[in-house]
């Protein structure tokens, strides 16, 4: 596997104004939320730290600038996450601009591309929303089924069914569930309209248990038709090592739910047929090579140790026996090292964690150049990440559009090509973002 792998940072700007990092140094002025700034190149500590400067002048010391920019920072992340319309910038090999195709989003999660041109985008809270044309249609889908929204849990992926032109089937994954018990489920409806019909429950991860986090959930349909979905250990690392637990793992469907005969783990006392991979903390990305057919995932490390792997039919990838990681509390090194007989290593970690979510192959036409590049989104160091294989080695990384639309929470190859993104962002200022290329300038 690749480590210390040196990252570059591509993503400078080419154009675009500067003049409204002066928003943050001014807050006594006359500019108000109602003028701000266009561009979403701030942070919200680094800024927020300014901007408390800025109000209590230079005996603010950085501790209690820290402390004070706590409840600014809300305020500060409001207006600075407005993403800019056109922003130009360069990077290692296209020059690329963003263009905000979407704003009006409550923290989206994933996105589809309809055969009409549309786009289906979901919202944590539990909508499922419709672009069209860069519009937001106010009016979500109806007939979504009921979701836990609660910490990280709530409406999460969509995908389309192979044969959507002619079945309709929208697939959804979700955290659903009460209180201490609650897990990841995924459904599917026929969308007809502006509605979702014949809503059927497909799988639902077991047992249920309490808490928020870690259900993952990425949805992928293979080259031939079966169904991945991720999951999460549901912050219970010991469940990701069991085979006859459904959390910590990668499951593969049928379209229809039922389980794939060849499924690794079909017919192994103690363990649950629908399991493909064990040994994942929370996979948020998940993508087919287009041209090999190989399947990448990433998953969030604990405090470090996020990791790129190949997913394969009844692979252990070690969590939480072998980590990158450290605790979080302690900063004590995760289980017992690094490699052990029989668990995979990663292709790719990312010590510090970026926080991955979202991931795709580019096989767009429209950046010739990052054929065959994969994208993560990055919600805790707020970038893209474009990652060069060779083969199923990561040979180089750069990081695009860093610190400037807030926390990536999705990236997909459109049909058309570009490159979308949705920013993880509360209502209003949750932005669906579109890579077009630029003319080098
Ligand atoms: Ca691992």
């Amino acid at each position: 596997m690749s480590r210390g792998l040196p990252v570059r940072r591509g993503a400078g700007r080419t154009s675009g104004s500067r003049a409204d990092r002066s928003h943050f140094r001014r807050p006594g002025g006359n500019r108000g939320p109602a003028r701000a700034p266009k561009h979403g190149q701030v942070t919200a500590t680094g800024p927020s730290a300014r901007f408390i400067k800025g109000l209590y002048g230079r005996r603010v010391g950085r501790l209690r600038a820290a402390l004070l920019a706590v409840p600014v920072a809300a305020a500060v992340f409001a207006i600075s996450n407005l993403p800019a319309r056109a922003d130009v910038f360069a990077s290692e090999e296209h020059t690329f601009r963003v263009v905000t195709v979407a704003t009006g989003l409550d923290h989206p999660w994933g996105l589809a591309f309809l055969p009409d041109g549309r786009l289906l985008v979901t919202e944590r809270s539990g909508r499922l929303r419709t672009v069209t044309e860069g519009r937001l249609d106010p009016q979500p889908v109806g007939g979504v089924p009921r979701v836990r929204a609660s910490g990280q849990g709530g409406l999460l992926d969509v995908a389309l069914h192979p044969d959507f032109r002619e079945n309709g089937w929208v697939y959804l994954s979700y955290a659903a569930g009460q209180w201490r018990r609650a897990g990841t489920e995924v459904a599917r409806g026929r969308l007809r309209g502006n509605r979702l019909e014949e809503v059927e429950k497909l799988f639902r991860a077991l047992p249920k248990s309490g808490g928020g986090r870690h259900f993952g959930s990425r949805l992928r349909f293979a080259p031939d038709g079966h169904l991945f979905v991720t999951l999460g250990d549901r912050g219970e690392r010991h469940r990701a090592q069991d085979p006859g637990d459904h959390a910590g793992s990668i499951v593969r469907l049928r379209d229809d739910g039922t389980v794939p005969p060849d499924n690794p783990f079909v017919g192994v006392d103690g363990a649950l047929p629908e399991v493909y991979t064990i040994g994942n903390r929370n996979v948020q990305g998940l993508a087919f090579h287009p041209q090999t057919g190989a399947l990448f995932a990433h998953e969030h490390g604990p405090r470090g140790g996020d990791e790129v792997n190949v997913v394969r039919a009844g692979i252990n990838y070690g969590w939480p026996v072998i980590s990158y990681g450290r605790e979080y509390m302690t900063g004590i090194p995760v289980g017992q090292g690094t490699r052990r007989e029989g668990m995979a290593q990663p292709i790719h970690q990312w010590t510090p964690s970026i926080a991955p979510s979202g991931l795709t192959v580019y096989d767009g036409d429209r950046f010739p150049r990052w054929r065959g590049n994969l994208f993560a989104g990055a919600l805790k160091l707020r970038h893209l990440a474009r990652l060069v294989l060779d083969g199923e080695r990561v040979v180089q990384e750069e990081r695009l559009i860093e610190d400037r639309y807030g926390r990536i929470r999705d990236v997909r190859t459109g049909p058309d090509g570009l490159i979308y993104v949705l920013t993880d962002a509360p209502a209003p200022y949750g932005a669906l973002l579109r890579l077009e290329p630029a003319p080098a300038g």
